[in-house]
């Protein structure tokens, strides 16, 4: 799936200082292991290892038995919903029945059946020798833990060698609006005629990644338990049952009343988690050329055309992967669907994609360049799936990254198909994230151990930076060391050789290894399975070159050495080279030994690693930057403000070298640097924008983005845009910056442009609708507010609806905000999935920050006990309403909080608390050491 709630769609498209930068996978992680343990390392502490989780004859590893293997499902589910009420004698209901055949063979002789349920009532459990009909006598327990098992025991035994049984259950369960298993939300369709009224609209859909499809049905709920599934679907008429394959509707009398059965062809063998059901009133439109490649969404928005765009670049980008992988795609048909409600950006289920509605659907009218992209990168994503995670499955979910790392990776060529060049911002939107996230101690290794991972509050975890984007960064990094015409050619291979099978990384290896005599075991084993990453220093005086592990808050880094193809440039123009660093040094390198050069490492980042340099280079290197920028590669002019500030930031590197780093901008007018610059000046405005320093910042923000703000006047007072996607992005950012930071122009022009809106004509472009309503809503009163709220409610447009309600956090008046804090608990107006970024988009409002923290505090149990099941990650809202803890009160209210916290109620919002408090006591270290000279420097700037 996509990264879920966690990362919102404006944080992911960097948009400038106002857009705080996405850390919240850093308050998602798993904080189970300091330390990893390499291969044959005897250098490190052991494992901790978990206490059994229950007790006796059950595995005490939570998982299920290895010889008992589903081979394939029938399944009837019939779900008592009605997705409109049109007349006055049908009563809506929550719920649905079904039943379920599994055929399963045993392997061995066992007297206990184990497989997966959760939240069902069980009404009948029969078991038979397949095709017989001889009932085998057992009885069955549900175990009401954290294992979901349902346990049946049999009089008899099971005989081993392969027999086939038949296990059938009858079940009901409930549909709640809980945007998981299977799930009913609501929505408003506008009437076709103006004098009607809107009518309520219902639907039920699924989300079983990770582990709910034991919500759906008793099933054996794991990856690697790969079966065929024969779905049924009882519906209400006026309904339309999807699901992942074709299916065939007829209409059918059960006690009086009309029925509708759609039956589905069988799927091909595929794990429970990428099924999917929908029964919703959607139209849809198909895709040229692309047969059963259909687009579903509201009514409405088929109407108005925003599903054109996917349908456009759909098929482009599928026929790209299937060229690129060397395999058709391998189902009869594609389906994607727009929900209005849905916990995740997107969900790769097999042939029946989930996504948010702005991650599928766009309008030309109102839809930014960066709402085009975005459906674009999310599409491509999810397609990737399709093969990697689809096709070829990771054995167990320690694994996950073989399928994020990859769908995330190969997104990056999808979208070149529908003509999206964005392999240069690979840098912004994954390696910086994820060095973010892996450079603190409770980071995890890309591959984790099976036994590390087990219930499913550890594997939901795991969908966190470091899977996703670490995992792409490492890829393109071996893609680089052993060339991409060897890195796709093991990929075919490895695709091929494993379709419809589960795989482990190592398999993964021996596929790549046929391509090269590199040893790619050596390389890539001190990236996948160490946590974390290096920083290497070089020391141009002596060519002394080191490798040590990066840790924001420095202490106990391991000892083991990656193996790091260092690769570099230097003044004197002789060219790219590179050397291997294997081990951690100092070793004396004589090419880094210099009198008048400076040396460049790491160039265009494609190494997953951070580079740091005596203080003479960095001043070299900072001269070179003013005199002449364009020596410095483009992505390397980005980078070297990240790694400085993040060096900065870990006691590496004085402060000021860092900020000094930010003072070419004033004549650069690329997005790559400028978006790193603010990326990590915003760390200093969150520090500091509540104390006497940030009038210095402030200023200085002001004078290094006039520039830039004027160099796109032309077009912004003109309410265009420039050609090429990242000079658009850049426009935003200089209006972004520029306002927030009080350039007067800026100011009169967002305003003015929000006062012809407010009349009337909207001539905003759509790329800079978010920071225009913004600054304006931030410059307004109680009246302007009042309207982008209407406009808010009116709009059907996910995209649009996203802008505005962002700009609704941006006014500086109190009650206004707590006002909108109120609305994110009352899903009539904030929908749920919007709750966690409505509250952090609040809190990053200076003015809104108190009021967000005093808001979650308040209710927080009210807001775990309703938003705490599913993936609605309470993890993210966490961070983002603690980003700017700093102070000694602050860190006082979080372990306030951490001690009132029941026990009971461990599951990932108690780790979030302890990563936030973590970080708390490192601002506060670090302000204290630095307020003096940050203060001095700015100072000295004006
Ligand atoms: C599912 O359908 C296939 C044929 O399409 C059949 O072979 C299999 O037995 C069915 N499974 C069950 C449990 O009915
Ligand atoms: C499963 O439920 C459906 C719908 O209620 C019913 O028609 C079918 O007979 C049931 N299957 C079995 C094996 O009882
Ligand atoms: C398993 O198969 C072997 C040979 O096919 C046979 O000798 C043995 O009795 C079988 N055992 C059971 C439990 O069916
Ligand atoms: C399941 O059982 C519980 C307890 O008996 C009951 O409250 C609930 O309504 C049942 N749910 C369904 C869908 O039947
Ligand atoms: C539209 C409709 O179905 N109306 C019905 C409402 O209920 C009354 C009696 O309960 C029926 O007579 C109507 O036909
Ligand atoms: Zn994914």
């Amino acid at each position: 799936m996509a990264k879920g709630t966690c990362i919102s769609k404006a944080v992911a498209g960097g948009i400038g200082v106002i857009t705080v930068s996405s850390v919240c996978g850093l308050v998602m992680m798993v904080v189970m292991f300091q330390v990893e343990i390499a291969r044959n390392r005897p250098l490190v502490p052991p494992r901790p290892t978990k206490p059994p989780v229950i007790p006796t004859d059950l595995p005490t590893n939570l998982r299920l038995y290895d010889y008992l293997i589903p081979e394939s499902y029938k399944v009837v589910l019939q779900p008592y919903l009605y997705a409109a009420i049109t007349n006055n004698y049908t009563n809506q209901s929550f719920f649905f029945k079904g039943n379920s055949t599994v055929r399963f063979k045993c392997m061995k002789v066992s007297k206990t059946i184990l497989l997966h349920v959760h939240n069902l009532n069980l009404t009948n459990v029969e078991v038979r020798k397949s095709g017989t009909n001889e009932k085998l006598e057992s009885r069955y327990t549900i175990h009401y833990n954290e294992s979901n098992f349902l346990e049946i025991q049999l009089n008899g035994q099971l005989s081993g060698n392969g027999t086939y049984y038949d296990l059938f259950t009858t079940f009901e369960g409930e549909l709640f609006e809980d945007l998981a298993g299977l799930y009913v939300s609501r929505y408003t369709e506008k009437s076709k005629d103006e004098e009607e009224e809107d009518e309520e609209r219902f639907l039920a859909t699924s989300m079983l990644q990770p582990t709910d499809a034991r919500r759906v049905f008793p099933c054996f709920d794991e990856p690697a338990l790969k079966a065929v599934f024969n779905i049924t679907i009882i519906h209400r008429p006026g309904i339309t049952a999807l699901s992942n394959e074709m299916g065939a509707s007829g209409s059918t009398e059960i006690d009086g009343e009309e029925w509708f059965v759609t039956t589905f062809d069988s799927t091909p063998i595929m794990s429970t988690y990428l099924l999917a059901f929908t029964l919703a009133n959607f139209e849809y439109i198909s895709i040229p050329s692309g047969a059963n490649m259909d687009i579903y969404a509201r009514r409405e928005a088929i109407a108005a055309g925003h599903a054109e765009y996917a349908a456009e670049i759909t098929r482009k980008i599928l026929i790209r992967y299937e060229n690129e992988f060397g395999l058709k795609y391998p189902l009869k048909k594609l389906y994607q669907i727009a929900l209005p409600d849905f916990s995740v950006e997107a969900m790769e289920n097999w042939g029946l994609i989930s996504y948010q509605e702005s991650s599928l659907l766009f309008d030309e009218d109102t839809g930014s360049t960066f709402d085009k992209e975005w459906v674009a990168t999310r599409i491509a994503h999810e397609l990737a799936h399709q093969w990697f995670g689809n096709l070829v499955t990771m054995r167990w979910w320690n694994e996950l990254w073989l399928n994020e790392a990859f769908a995330t990776y190969m997104s990056y060529t999808g979208v070149e198909a529908a003509d999206w060049d964005l392999k240069d911002l690979f840098v912004l939107r994954e390696i910086q994230p994820a060095f973010q996230v892996d450079s603190l101690n409770s980071s995890h290794p890309l591959s984790l151990h099976e036994n590390d991972i087990q219930t499913s509050s550890e594997i939901i975890e795991l969908f966190d930076d470091v899977t996703y984007s670490k995992g792409a960064a490492v890829l393109r990094m071996l893609s680089a060391f052993m060339t991409d015409e060897a890195f796709m050619k093991g990929i075919r291979i490895y695709l091929n050789n494993f379709k419809n099978n589960n795989t482990v990384y190592n398999d993964l290896l021996e596929c790549l290894q046929k391509e090269t005599n590199l040893d790619l075991e050596g390389f890539m084993s001190t990236w996948i399975e160490q946590v974390g990453y290096p920083v290497i220093t070089i020391i141009t005086q002596t060519g002394e070159t080191s490798q040590e592990q990066f840790l924001l808050k420095p202490g106990v880094g391991h000892n083991i050495p990656w193996q790091v193809q260092i690769t570099y440039i230097k003044s004197d123009d002789s060219g790219l080279k590179r050397d291997l660093l294997r081990e951690k040094g100092p070793v004396r390198w004589q090419q880094f030994q210099l009198k008048d050069q400076w040396v460049l490492a790491n160039i265009n980042c494609t190494g997953f690693y951070r580079v740091n340099y005596d203080e003479e280079n960095w001043n070299k290197l900072l001269m070179q930057l003013e005199k002449n920028r364009h020596m410095i590669p483009l992505i390397n002019r980005g980078q070297l403000i990240d790694d400085a500030f993040n060096l900065a930031r870990a006691h590496r590197l004085n402060v000021t070298i860092a900020l000094s780093l930010t003072k070419f901008l004033v004549n650069e007018t690329e997005y790559i640097p400028w978006e790193s610059g603010l990326k990590n000046l915003d760390h200093f405005i969150l520090m500091f924008d509540r104390s006497e320093v940030y009038g210095a910042i402030t200023k200085y923000l002001r004078k290094l983005v006039t520039g830039l703000y004027e160099h796109f006047e032309e077009y912004t007072n003109n309410a265009t845009i420039p050609e090429d996607h990242t000079d658009q992005y850049n426009q935003v950012n200089a209006i972004s910056v520029a306002c927030a930071h009080g350039l007067p122009k800026c100011i009169e022009m967002a305003t003015s442009l929000f006062m012809d809106y407010k009349n009337g004509t909207n001539m905003i472009h759509p790329n800079l609708r978010r920071e225009i309503y913004c600054s304006a809503i931030a410059a307004g009163d109680e009246d302007d507010w009042e309207f982008v709220w209407e406009e808010y409610q009116m709009t059907t447009v996910a995209a649009e609806k996203d802008k505005l309600r962002y700009a609704l956090s941006c006014t500086k008046e109190i009650w206004l905000l707590n006002r909108y804090l109120e609305y994110t608990l009352d899903p009539s107006k904030i929908i749920k999935m919007d709750m966690v970024s409505t509250i952090n988009y609040i809190a990053k409002n200076v003015a809104g920050q108190p009021l967000a923290w005093d808001f979650v505090r308040g209710k927080w149990s009210y807001i775990t006990q309703e938003y705490g099941a599913g993936i609605i990650s309470l993890g993210s809202l966490l961070d983002g309403v603690t980003k700017r803890f700093s102070r000694d009160v602050e860190l006082e209210e979080l372990k306030q909080l951490q001690r009132d916290q029941d026990k009971n109620e461990q599951g990932f919002a108690a780790r979030a608390l302890e990563q936030v408090i973590e970080r708390t006591e490192a601002n506060i270290k670090w302000v204290n050491e630095n307020k003096q000279n940050v203060k001095d420097w700015f100072n000295g700037e004006l």
